[in-house]
């Protein structure tokens, strides 16, 4: 293990015995840790997590926003009288100082939650039913926020999902070449390429302002919605880093990008990443069942759209991560970002090859 878990969890106020830690989970950016401790002889788990300070440059900002986040959450839980407070939200455990956060001596920035426990991530989806209940949560996430109050949050990654930025950087990397590597993805280049005209037009929409910024979660791949064993249902919406203004499609589109697809994010096997019209369709029915009286006619005009572009994006960064010497995302293998990159881009042709039925699908449900 990278770290001594057992040090880290000194800091916290646990009121409970650490026993043991292990990696967790297969997030691209953090380093995740679920630790097992003993309170009053009972075994209970926590999660412990180093954010990653290169990639999220101000933690502290960060931690802000997920402590006015989590808390307006849990207060909105109360109000509407619901159970289960605690496997609903994400709960911080303070540090023994009381602060959201733990700052190692190497500069290390650590969070503890409480873990939510008989409830489960997917890297891949396996029913409808799985795709209706994240999308429905993800939803009902943006629902529960849409009343902050306060000032704007912090903008921890600023532009991340800017499409024109993401095109723009990929280009820089194809000029730079620093590793040397452009030669032999040309045609995966040529493909991005071919497509720029897309990055523009949500960008545009917003300008115009037919679509509002709202507070979005921003990173809303499957893995990051915990689905209760026991209801299948949408308990935790985690992975708060990138909660921040954004646009509603943002979230639909990157849920569609890993809902809708029928493999692992990293496929070797190209011909089996076929777009799956029946998910679109419930990740459609989940979401416009919690979020859909907060939209506006071009954001309905767009859901379908928006799956083709966040992928895009994504598939953007994967192979501009791979033209910089993987720098950015956690990789297991070489060339595991141009995988990345290409089922992203496969995917991108497959949802255009379907893009009239999943408008159909859209206008269906309207
Ligand atoms: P990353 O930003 O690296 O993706 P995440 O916050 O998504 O990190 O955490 C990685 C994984 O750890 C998640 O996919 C989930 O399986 C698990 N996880 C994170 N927080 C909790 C929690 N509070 N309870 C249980 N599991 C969690
Ligand atoms: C990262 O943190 P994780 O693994 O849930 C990334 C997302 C990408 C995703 C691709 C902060 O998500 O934007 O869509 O990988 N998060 C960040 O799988 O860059
Ligand atoms: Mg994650």
């Amino acid at each position: 293990m990278k770290h001594d878990l057992a040090a880290v969890a000194q800091n916290f106020d646990m009121r409970a015995d650490f026993i043991s830690a292990e990696p967790y989970g297969s997030g691209h950016i953090n380093d995740t840790y679920a630790a097992t401790y003993s309170q009053a002889g009972t075994k209970v788990r926590y999660i412990h997590q180093r954010i990653n300070h290169l990639i999220f440059k101000e933690p502290l900002l960060l931690m802000e926003n997920i402590e006015r986040v989590t808390s307006h959450i849990k207060n909105r839980l109360i109000a509407n009288g619901m159970d289960d407070i605690n496997r609903r939200t994400l709960t911080l455990v303070p540090t023994l100082n009381g602060k959201s956060c733990y700052i190692d001596p190497d500069g290390n920035y650590w969070r503890t939650y409480l873990f939510v426990e008989n409830a489960k991530t997917y890297d891949e989806i396996t029913s409808t039913n799985q795709a209706f209940q994240a999308a429905k949560a993800f939803g009902e996430f943006q629902k529960q926020l849409a009343d902050l109050p306060g000032p704007r949050l912090h903008d921890t990654i600023p532009g991340f999902h800017n499409t024109r930025q993401r095109f723009d950087n990929l280009t820089k990397a194809i000029e730079a070449d620093s590793h040397n590597r452009a030669a032999s993805v040309k045609a995966d280049i040529e493909f991005a390429m071919q497509r720029e005209a897309m990055v523009d037009i949500l960008l545009d929409l917003q300008a115009k302002g037919e679509i509002p910024e709202i507070i979005t979660h921003s990173d809303t791949k499957l893995n990051n919605v915990m689905l209760d064993d026991k209801t299948s249902k949408g308990i935790c919406v985690i992975d708060l880093d990138t909660v921040m203004p954004g646009l509603s499609l943002y979230d639909f589109g990157d849920m569609a990008r890993t809902a809708m697809r029928p493999t692992a994010e990293d496929e070797v096997d190209l011909s089996k990443v076929v777009a799956q019209l029946d998910m679109f369709k419930a990740l459609a029915e989940g979401y416009l069942s919690s979020a859909g009286d907060m939209l506006t006619q071009a954001e309905k005009d767009h859901l379908a759209f928006s799956t083709q572009l966040i992928t895009f994006e994504i598939g953007l960064r994967f192979l501009t991560d791979h033209l910089e010497g993987d720098t950015y995302f956690k990789t297991h293998r070489d060339g595991h970002n141009l995988d990345r990159a290409r089922v992203q881009f496969k995917m991108v042709e497959s949802l255009e090859s379907i893009d009239d039925d999943m408008n159909t699908i859209v206008a269906e449900l309207n």
